[in-house]
């Protein structure tokens, strides 16, 4: 029988890459996101390049009553959830705390947080009772070190790393592993999500390096969910070669 992975925000980015990568490993896929269209386009792809079968589940993570009632929904047999991938997520805006505005604090809270814990809520039990499962929580750099201009997107990563940590202990018992990966740059729509739609300045986050490609994290979820049963990968810190920090990107002019 294929294991079957659920990975939040599948439309995009990271969460498509995975999507493929563990489709052409034999996995059985739930793929969420809150744009339905991509995820009807992602399944037949799919289902076109692989013999796996996908599950589609339209919703936002920020509304837990949205999250239960998806999630609940599953016939029992797609319950079964051996890999859950964490990775919905975003920064809105770049400011100091004391201009900030109120929306996109709220929007990254309640996503790269809230939303975590909403979906880790109703997923975890099934692993439990299973007595196997592993959690892959997508955190970042930025769970690593804060920046200016950062802050909350920051904060939030921060809470990902320390909740993550957390689930990890609490879920020993019933053998369920834990992990975050946390990314540096990798060039996804991550940027034009975070500047608005401003294409020109999400491009220049990317100019005069090379950043991580979206595959580069498939590939290293794809490596820790397929460890032996005797190891966990609790923590990856993975970086594009000229990026040294948050704030330290060397690049070719
Ligand atoms: P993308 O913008 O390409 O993808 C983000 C995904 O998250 C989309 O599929 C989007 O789906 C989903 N998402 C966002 N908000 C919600 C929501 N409210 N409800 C449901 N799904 C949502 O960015 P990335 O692939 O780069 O981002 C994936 C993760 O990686 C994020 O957690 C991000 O913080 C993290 N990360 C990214 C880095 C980067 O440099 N790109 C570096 C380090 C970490 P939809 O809009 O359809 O809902
Ligand atoms: C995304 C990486 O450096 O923009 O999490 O915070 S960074």
């Amino acid at each position: 029988m294929s294991k079957i992975a659920l990975i939040t925000g599948a439309t995009s980015g990271i969460g498509a890459a995975t999507s493929h990568l563990l489709a052409a490993n034999g996995f059985d896929l739930i793929l969420t996101g809150r744009r339905n269209k991509r995820l009807v386009e992602l399944e037949r792809d799919l289902a076109v390049k692989f013999k796996v079968k996908c599950l589609l589940l339209c919703f936002d993570v920020r509304k837990a009553d949205q999250v239960h009632t998806s999630l609940d929904s599953l016939p029992d047999n797609w319950k079964a959830v051996d890999v859950l991938v964490n990775n919905a997520g975003l920064a809105v805006g770049m400011d100091t705390v004391d201009n900030g505005e109120i929306d996109d604090w709220e929007r990254m809270i309640d996503t790269n947080v809230k939303g975590l814990l909403y979906v880790s809520r109703c997923v975890t039990p099934w692993m439990k009772a299973r007595k196997t499962g592993q959690i892959i929580n997508i955190s970042s750099i930025a769970g690593k070190e804060a920046y200016p201009m950062g802050g909350v997107y920051c904060g939030t990563k921060h809470a990902v790393q320390a909740i993550s940590h957390a689930m990890r202990i609490e879920l020993l018992p019933f053998g369920v592993k834990v992990g975050t990966i946390a990314p540096g740059m990798v060039d996804t729509e991550f940027s034009n999500v975070r500047f608005k739609g401003d294409d020109e300045r999400a491009k220049s986050v990317y100019k005069g390096f090379t950043p991580l490609s979206p595959v580069d994290i498939a590939e290293t979820i794809l490596f820790l969910i397929t460890r032996p049963a005797h190891v966990n990968i609790d923590d990856v810190l993975i970086m594009p070669t000229a990026q040294g920090s948050a704030r330290d990107v060397y690049r070719i002019p």
